[in-house]
């Protein structure tokens, strides 16, 4: 499977010799597909195609709002196209009163901003169905305190104005970083992006990340998403991950001195050290990292190198960090709780 996977990208490689950027653009796409199919035929998967819009190189540290990647299952709702005006968020089930917020009334509330990495769960190995912003809203512990949940509740039900439905556990609601949103980049949410209102919760996969939010009700019981109805992963923890962006698969490298770059992420779980192999996995080496630039981003490596002469060279990197050790090869396959795959390349050195 992967053998012809590589051969065609290479295929793919002569087809698209004289736009560089649809080629990789092109690639993009196909890697995100072909990794949907390969990861479990058969099952359910079917709507897991996020679209990813920052396709090539190494990425900016905050991604522009028009290259960050969306994914929805039916498109944004029509009824908030014409703006929020008739919104409301309404609050419901185990709290002390039944209540209903406007966005002016949600403005009211002390706010907060935070970097936070979003990564969607069906993201294959080497993918870029991820993007970093700086989020701004309501730190959702304030949110949950004055709401008011009942004791012993158990679930988070948060419900979209597309129909999207997700529970979170009600523990996780403390999270330090978690946010309901409404900026992104210091802008008001995009339509694309869950304007009016979304979640953010650092350390979880998009799929729980509910945008368009018009509902959320406090249950007694354990609560199954749209996804998760589908075989996908209820807790939906962000596995490590990490990837080689430049430089890309099959390029020809015209130095022997080059330095090597990606991204490596862990949720919530920061990224202690990157590690890159050129000899197929034999020896691994330490890449620099960059500080981090909130506890919940991705982080960039680099790796300078020597290459000794003209050839092929495989490139491989993992990451580690403090609570999940290093990444190891043995979750290959999105679905159904995200992949951890090692990200390998090859390159040709002239
Ligand atoms: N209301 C709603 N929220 C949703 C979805 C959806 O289909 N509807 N998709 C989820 C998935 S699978 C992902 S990966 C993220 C993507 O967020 P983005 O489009 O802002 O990148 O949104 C999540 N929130
Ligand atoms: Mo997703």
């Amino acid at each position: 499977m992967i053998r012809t996977f590589l051969w065609f990208c290479q295929s793919v490689d002569r087809v698209f010799q004289p736009g560089k950027f649809n080629r990789a653009q092109f690639l993009n796409q196909l890697l995100v597909l072909l990794a949907g199919l390969l990861a479990s035929p058969g099952k359910a998967q079917a709507g897991m195609v996020p679209k990813v819009l920052d396709s090539s190189g190494l990425p900016d540290p905050i991604t522009p709002t028009r290259l960050f990647y969306v994914e929805d299952y039916s498109g944004p709702p029509d009824s908030l196209k014409k703006g929020a005006g008739h919104w409301r968020l309404n609050v419901k089930g185990q709290v002390q009163q039944a209540r209903s917020y406007s966005l002016q009334d949600l403005q009211r509330f002390p706010s907060a901003r935070q970097i936070i990495t979003l990564n969607c769960i069906g993201n294959p190995i080497g993918g870029r169905a991820m993007g970093t912003a700086l989020w701004e809203g309501i730190p959702l512990k304030d949110f949950i305190e004055k709401i008011e949940p009942r004791a012993f509740s158990k679930t988070l039900i948060l419900r979209g104005e597309d129909g999207y439905y997700e529970g979170i556990p009600l523990s996780s609601t403390n999270h330090p970083g978690a946010l309901l949103a409404y900026k992104m980049n210091g802008e008001v949410l995009t339509l694309e992006h869950g304007f009016p209102l979304r979640l953010i919760l650092p350390g979880l996969y998009g799929i729980k990340q509910v945008k368009w939010i018009r509902e959320m009700e406090v249950s007694k019981d354990s609560f199954k998403g749209y996804w998760n109805e589908k075989g996908w992963s209820a807790k939906a923890k962000v596995n490590l991950f990490s990837r080689i962006d430049y430089p890309e698969h099959q390029s020809w490298v015209f130095s022997r001195k080059l330095v090597i770059k990606g991204i490596a992420f862990s949720g919530d779980r920061g990224i202690q050290y990157v590690q890159v192999s050129l000899d197929s996995e034999k020896t691994w080496s330490l890449a620099k990292l960059e500080p981090a630039q909130s506890k919940y981003s991705w982080v960039f490596w680099s790796f300078p190198c020597e290459f000794p002469g003209p050839g092929r060279y495989p490139i491989a990197v993992r990451a580690a960090d403090q609570f999940s050790g290093i990444q190891r090869d043995d979750a290959r396959d999105p679905f159904p709780s995200g992949t951890s795959g090692i990200h390998r390349i090859e390159i040709l050195v002239a």
